[in-house]
C-alpha cells in the first residue's frame, strides 16, 4: 500500500481466470445454471468487470433445499465446532484483505482507503466477534443446564434468507452471515445486483475453509430473485437491508406467513451542532458523516441542524473544508470521494438536488477537479433548506448535505425527529448536559455524541419507525437468529 495507485492487476487476473462470468454458489458448488445474465461494471470507468447469472426461482429453490438439507448436521455441531469455521473465515478475510479490498473498490466505486482501512477490518472483526458467541451460545444450546432440572436454551431459527444492498457489499454480507452461522442457521444470501463480486470471492473462501456444503448459499440476481427468496415457503426468516420501499414490499409479502423478519432500511439522520460545539471537530465529523462512502450510507448525517448564532461561521468552515476534498479514481490512495455506484443512483441524486433548489434551497459545490469520465458527484452543500422540503425529508443517498438552523434545544429536538425515519443521530456540544439531554430525546436506534459513524460488531445497529426493526451486531443481533426454546423436566425420583 505505497503511494502509487493501488495495483488492480491481481484482481483482474482473478476475474479473467473466471472468464469474467459468475454464477451462483449453491450446495458447495459454483454453478451458472441461469440462462439470463446481467453486467457488473466499474462505476469509476464504465469498464465491464464481469457478467453475472440472474438467479431464477429454480436457483433459489435449489439453494433453499441445500440449506435445509445441511441444517441438521450444522445444528448438531457443538458451538465450538461452528466457531472454528467462523474463526477460519476471519483469518481468510485478513489473508485475502488486499484482493477483497481492491475487488470491492472496483465493483462499488468506493475509495481504496475506505475498503482497506474500514470495510475489510470490520468484516474480519465481525467474524471474530461471532466466533466468540458461537462458542458461548453453543454451551447454552448444546449443554445448557442452568439448574438441576431446567434445560434452558435457544434454538436456531432454521433456513435464513438474506438480501443485502450495494453500499457496503462485503460488510453487509458479514453482518448477515456471521450471526446466522454462529447461531446454527443455514443461509441463502443474495448480493445486490450492482455489486455481486466480493460475495463470489467470499464463496471461494467458504470452499477454502471447508465449510460443509449447503450451509452458505449465494444466489445472484436482482429484485425478482430477492422476491423469490422472500416468497419461498421453506425459508424461516428474512433479513433485509435496503430501501424503505422494498422493506414495505417484504413486510407485506411475509404478512401472512410465520417468517421471522428483520429490516434495516433508510435514514435521514440529523447532525446537530450547538453554538458551544468545537466547530472544527464538527466539520471533520461532517466529512465522515456525509462524504464517507459518497454519502451512500444509511446512517449518514445528511441533515445538518446548526444553532443559528454560529450557522454562517460553520458554513464558512464547511465550504473551506469541502475545497480540500479530493474526488477521483477510487484506486488512488489519496482520494476522499470515489464514484457513485450506478447511473440510476447518480440520476437520483442529481434529480433530488435539482428538486431542492426548485424548493428554495441554495446549492453550493467547491471548485475542485472532477474526472470527466465515470459516475462522480461533487460534494454538495444545500443551505436555506425548508424543514418540510423534499431534500429535508427524503434520503438522497449521495454526497449532499442539507443544512437548516434552529434557535433552542427544544427546536433542535423537534426538527431532528421531524422525519419518518429513526436510524441514527449526532449531537455536537461541549456542554455535557445539553448533549446528553438532547441525545436522550432522539428518535433513533443509535446516537453519537461529538462523534459519528462509530461501529463495532459488539454493538447492535438498527433503527425504528421507517428505518425498520431488528438489530445487527451485539447480543441483540443474535436474538434475530434464535428462538427461545425452553425445556423443563421434573426432577427424577431416584429409586434407592
Ligand atoms: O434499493 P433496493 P436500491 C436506499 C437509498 C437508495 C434507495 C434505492 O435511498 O437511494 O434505497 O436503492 C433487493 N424483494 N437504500 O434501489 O431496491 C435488491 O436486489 C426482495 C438504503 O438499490 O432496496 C438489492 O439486493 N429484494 C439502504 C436490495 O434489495 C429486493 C441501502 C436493495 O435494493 C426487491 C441501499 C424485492 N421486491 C439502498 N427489490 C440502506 N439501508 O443502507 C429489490 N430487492
Amino acid at each position: 500500500y505505497g503511494p502509487a495507485p493501488e495495483d488492480a492487476s491481481g484482481v483482474m487476473q482473478w476475474l479473467d481466470a473466471h472468464g469474467r462470468w459468475f454464477g451462483h454458489y449453491i450446495d458447495g458448488a459454483f454453478t451458472k445454471s441461469s440462462a439470463a445474465k446481467f453486467e457488473s461494471k466499474n462505476p469509476a470507468t464504465g469498464e465491464l468487470l464481469a457478467s453475472i447469472a440472474q438467479g431464477e426461482a429454480a436457483d433459489v429453490d435449489r439453494a433453499v433445499k441445500a440449506a435445509r438439507a445441511a441444517l441438521p448436521a450444522w445444528q448438531a455441531l457443538t458451538g465450538h465446532q461452528r466457531a472454528r469455521y467462523l474463526y477460519a473465515f476471519a483469518r481468510q478475510v485478513q489473508k485475502h484483505a488486499r484482493k477483497l479490498a481492491v475487488l470491492e473498490t472496483l465493483d462499488n466505486g468506493k475509495s481504496i482507503r475506505e475498503t482497506r482501512d474500514i470495510d475489510i477490518p470490520l468484516v474480519a472483526r465481525h467474524f471474530y466477534y461471532h466466533a466468540g458467541w458461537a462458542q458461548l451460545l453453543g454451551d447454552v444450546t448444546d449443554n445448557g443446564y442452568t439448574g438441576d432440572t431446567d434445560l434452558k436454551g435457544y434454538a436456531p431459527v432454521g433456513v435464513v434468507g438474506q438480501i443485502i444492498p450495494w453500499n457496503f457489499p462485503l460488510l453487509m454480507f458479514a453482518w448477515k452471515v456471521a450471526p446466522a452461522l454462529a447461531t446454527g442457521n443455514t443461509v441463502v444470501i443474495k448480493p445486490a445486483e450492482f455489486t455481486p463480486l466480493t460475495a463470489m470471492l467470499f464463496a471461494e473462501i467458504a470452499d477454502e475453509i471447508g465449510l460443509p456444503k449447503g450451509v452458505l448459499n449465494v444466489v445472484n440476481g436482482d429484485g425478482a430473485t430477492g422476491a423469490a427468496i422472500v416468497g419461498h415457503p421453506d425459508v424461516d426468516k428474512i433479513a433485509f437491508t435496503g430501501s424503505t420501499e422494498v422493506g414495505r414490499i417484504i413486510r407485506k409479502a411475509t404478512a401472512n406467513t410465520t417468517k421471522k423478519l428483520s429490516l434495516e432500511l433508510g435514514g435521514k439522520s440529523p447532525f446537530i451542532v450547538f453554538d458551544d460545539a468545537d466547530l472544527d471537530s464538527a466539520v471533520e465529523g461532517l466529512v465522515d458523516g456525509i462524504w464517507f462512502n459518497q454519502g451512500q450510507v444509511c446512517c449518514a448525517g445528511s441533515r445538518l441542524l446548526v444553532q443559528e448564532s454560529v450557522a454562517e461561521r460553520l458554513y464558512d468552515k464547511i465550504r473551506a473544508r469541502m475545497e480540500t476534498l479530493r474526488i477521483g479514481s477510487p484506486l488512488d490512495k489519496a482520494i476522499d470521494i470515489g464514484a457513485i455506484v450506478d447511473q440510476v443512483q447518480h440520476d437520483r441524486i442529481t434529480k433530488l438536488v435539482a428538486m431542492g433548489v426548485a424548493e428554495g434551497a441554495t446549492c453550493w459545490q467547491p471548485e475542485i477537479a472532477v474526472p470527466t469520465k465515470g459516475l462522480f458527484f461533487k460534494p454538495t452543500l444545500l443551505t436555506n433548506v425548508h424543514p418540510s422540503s423534499t431534500v429535508a425529508q427524503e434520503e438522497i443517498f449521495g454526497p449532499v448535505l442539507a443544512a437548516m438552523t434552529f434557535r433552542t434545544p427544544a427546536e433542535a429536538v423537534e426538527l431532528a425527529n421531524n422525519t419518518a425515519y429513526g436510524l441514527a443521530a449526532c449531537v455536537w456540544s461541549e456542554n455535557v448536559n445539553v448533549a446528553l439531554d438532547v441525545a436522550a430525546q432522539m428518535k433513533a436506534g443509535v446516537v453519537w455524541v461529538n462523534a459519528t459513524n462509530v461501529f463495532d460488531a459488539a454493538v447492535g445497529f438498527g433503527g425504528y419507525r421507517e428505518s425498520g426493526y431488528g438489530r445487527e451486531g451485539g447480543v441483540e443481533g443474535l436474538y434475530e437468529y434464535l428462538e427461545p426454546a425452553w425445556v423443563k423436566s421434573e426432577p427424577k425420583m431416584f429409586a434407592s
